[in-house]
């Protein structure tokens, strides 16, 4: 019944996956007090072997891209070592992994950061969210700061040196982070993009940025090496607005034409719907977009087997049940149950 899942699936000429399970990115919070992956996370990644490729937990490209604690970074020689030590503990167990590159824009906090002097959050508008930093209440998210032109000539260039990072640790490639609300989505939403500059207010200038990280990354390690994960559908961190159908309509056939590993939905539950979508956020991308393209979202591994079948996307991810179970391959493909995932787990890597 889930027979499909366990094909082998080639990205492109460089890469090929033993099965089309994704391991979803997730975030965990258990990178050391200088972002420095640790032992216990290359073991917890190591474990997960059988993925057809991991996706790693949202990697910060620079200090002001932090949100969250304990996020790991891939901007120091500490943390590409650790890195390393994660990507050769999935390599040994015949797996392979992708760093997700990731700045959390207007949803930084400088209190992850204060060390470095600066005080700004970067956003390409001064619209705040409302509300505070998870798990940390008293840290009230701040208006941030509009990036000047030559702040986000910086931040490409900032992602590209990431990426290269990410293949000096050991990692078969990267996922650009341009999802859920945070800085690269930002600019392709209205409600956090206000520019009147060539990086807001059509759709081709707020595609801009996006497609300059895109560009950048795929200059430096490759476009068979480079994916990006992005949400249409405004959920989290951000409000919708109808506008915002337009934006989307521009960049994904602009990124079809750059050939990537693969195209990624950022989503909690694919069978949300939305207005300004015509639908699901997966058929509206499905509809556009040719390539490869990986769905998400509350699925099992039946359901998810089904949607390949019935030609939704062509590989699944997979997040919390990848959470509960380690083996969750093994245990899929046996015929084995599931643990079930809860929100207590997220306090210790198994
Ligand atoms: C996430 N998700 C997520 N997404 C992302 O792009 N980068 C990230 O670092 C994280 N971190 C993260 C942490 C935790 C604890 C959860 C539960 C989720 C979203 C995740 O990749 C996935 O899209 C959702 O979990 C939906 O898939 P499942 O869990 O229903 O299979
Ligand atoms: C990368 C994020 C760091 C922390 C992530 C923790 C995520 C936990 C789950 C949060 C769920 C929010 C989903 C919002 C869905 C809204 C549906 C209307």
């Amino acid at each position: 019944m889930t027979a499909n899942l366990f094909q082998t699936y080639a990205l492109n000429k460089t890469l090929s996956l033993k099965n089309r399970i994704l391991m979803a990115p997730l975030t965990r919070c258990m990178a050391d007090d200088e972002l420095i992956p640790t032992q216990d996370m290359a073991d917890y990644y190591g474990r997960r072997g059988e993925a057809g490729l991991i996706i790693s937990e949202a990697v910060i490209i620079r200090p002001d891209g932090q949100g969250y604690p304990n996020t790991p970074g891939l901007f120091t020689p500490a943390q590409i070592d650790g890195w390393r030590t994660v990507t050769n503990a999935v390599h040994q167990n015949g797996g392979k992994i992708f760093a997700q590159l990731w700045h959390t824009g207007r949803v930084a906090h400088p209190h992850f950061y204060q060390t470095t002097g600066s005080q700004d959050v970067m956003a390409p508008s001064a619209v705040g969210v409302e509300g505070s930093v998870p798990r940390m209440r008293e840290l009230t998210y701040q208006i941030p700061k509009a990036v000047s032109v030559e702040e986000i000539a910086q931040l490409v260039s900032d992602y590209s040196q990431a990426a290269a990072n990410a293949i000096d640790a050991g990692f078969d490639g990267v996922e650009i982070h341009g999802a859920n609300g945070y800085l690269i989505d930002q600019f392709l939403h209205h409600d956090s993009n206000r520019r009147s500059d060539q990086y807001g207010l059509t759709p081709e200038n707020m595609s801009r940025f996006a497609l300059e990280v895109v560009d950048a990354i795929v200059a430096r390690i490759g476009n068979d090496r480079t994916a990006l994960r992005v949400s249409p559908g405004a959920y989290f961190n951000m409000a919708g607005d109808s506008r915002d159908r337009d934006v989307f309509d521009y960049l994904i056939p602009e990124l079809e034409k750059r050939d990537l590993a693969f195209l990624h939905i950022g989503i909690f539950d694919d069978a949300m719907e939305f207005d300004y979508l015509g639908g699901r956020a997966s058929s509206y991308v499905r509809s556009i977009y040719s390539k490869t393209l990986v769905g998400v979202g509350s699925f099992t591994a039946e359901t998810g087997s089904k949607a390949i079948a019935d030609d939704k996307f062509d590989l699944l991810a997979i997040g919390r049940p990848f959470i509960a179970n380690p083996d969750y391959v093994e245990r899929v493909r046996d015929g084995k149950d599931l643990v079930e995932y809860s929100d207590e787990m997220l306090t210790s890597l198994i």
